[in-house]
């Protein structure tokens, strides 16, 4: 049992409700204008499909996750923070919250430390990592819901492990590509499977 497993889990989409925050927060804000229910979400950028339906539903739809108190009121995922609390007990085991904050900076940064301390405690903002390139970090694993996660490393040392989400669902997948349906889902065997 050799060296330490080192398990990065993805915020949004992950850990966070991002897509039902959204549709809740924008709905309310704009009534009257078209939506895309959850069921008919497809590709990881809602802003792209929002555009896709008319042009201008794209800002309209950046202006929810840039308002104040947007990712500070996310719901957490089923069993999520759960998890991860588990996983970070394990022996041989380090997790961390591997997370990209919107370039709008006013408020994202400073509300996801602020949400991982009401759901993990102040001592795991230790474990945060706020990147916009998760190939320069290295781990394990990366369990994410983005189904593509590209950036400057072309070889990053994680697998990539793609969390089911209302837009990637449909998703056919390479057949070395793995999923974890859920946090109900055998997340432990994933990681007993990159146990030396
Ligand atoms: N995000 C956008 N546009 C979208 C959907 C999401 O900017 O259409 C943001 C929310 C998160 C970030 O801050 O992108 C995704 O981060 P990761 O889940 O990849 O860490």
């Amino acid at each position: 049992s050799g060296k330490r497993l080192r398990v990065l889990v993805d915020m949004d989409g992950v850990l966070a409700d991002f897509e039902g925050g959204f549709f809740k927060k924008y709905r309310a804000r704009y009534p009257d204008e078209p939506y895309i229910s959850l069921e008919e979400r497809r590709g990881f950028w809602v802003s792209t499909q929002y555009g896709q339906l008319r042009s201008d539903l794209s800002e309209k739809a950046m202006s929810i996750w840039e308002s104040k108190d947007f990712f500070l009121e996310l719901d957490p995922l089923p069993g999520g923070v759960e998890a991860v609390k588990e996983m970070a007990k394990m022996n041989d085991t380090d997790v961390f919250i591997c997370t990209s904050p919107i370039k709008h900076y006013k408020h994202c940064p400073h509300e996801k430390y602020a949400w991982i301390e009401k759901y993990f405690g102040h001592d795991f903002l230790e474990q945060v990592i706020l990147t916009r390139d998760k190939t320069v970090i290295a781990g394990d694993i990366l369990i994410d819901d983005k189904p593509d996660i590209l950036g400057v490393e072309p070889n990053p040392s994680w697998e990539h492990i793609l969390f089911t989400a209302c837009h990637n669902k449909h998703l056919s997948l390479g057949p070395s590509q793995r999923r974890l349906q859920s946090w109900s889902d055998d997340w432990r065997a994933i990681l007993d499977s990159k146990r030396q």
